[in-house]
């Protein structure tokens, strides 16, 4: 039998579900590094800020057509809110740039450094999930 065509929009849901393991994958041992919860290593924290840097430097605009929110698709949680007019999507994603920077050229300055600037990447997370990711 042939192959069906992939829905594009089941790719770039599939594609974005990617990006975000990545960025948490990244994120997540420093967050544990700050919390006290595994132990500060320098140089896994530049290097762990610097994939985030590389991460939310890419161009995502082809992960989020319009039409693939979690309305249309059960695997995806993003709200149609996204694609509203007047979304502040797009300035959300630039403030996550802004806080990986931070981060980025902070991370492998010790321990208390590192504390202080994770803050605000989990803001950035926290509050893009708040307004435009399913429960
Ligand atoms: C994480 C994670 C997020 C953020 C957010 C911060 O570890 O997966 O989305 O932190 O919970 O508030």
């Amino acid at each position: 039998l042939p192959a069906l065509a992939a829905d594009p929009n089941e790719v770039a849901i599939g594609a974005r579900q990617g990006y975000m393991k990545m960025v948490v994958f990244n994120a997540k041992p420093l967050f544990g590094m700050a919390k006290g919860k595994i132990d500060y290593d320098a140089e896994l924290a530049s290097s762990l800020a610097d994939n985030l840097l590389q991460l939310s430097q890419m161009n995502t605009v082809r992960m989020w057509p319009k039409g693939s929110d979690g309305d249309e698709y059960l695997e995806s949680n993003a709200l149609p809110e996204i694609w509203a007019d007047g979304s502040d999507f797009s300035n959300r994603e630039q403030t996550f740039r802004d806080a990986v920077a931070e981060l980025a050229s902070a991370a492998g300055d010790g321990q208390s450094t590192l504390r202080g600037k994770v803050g605000g990447l989990g803001k950035s997370c926290k509050a893009c999930h708040d307004d435009f990711r399913a429960e």
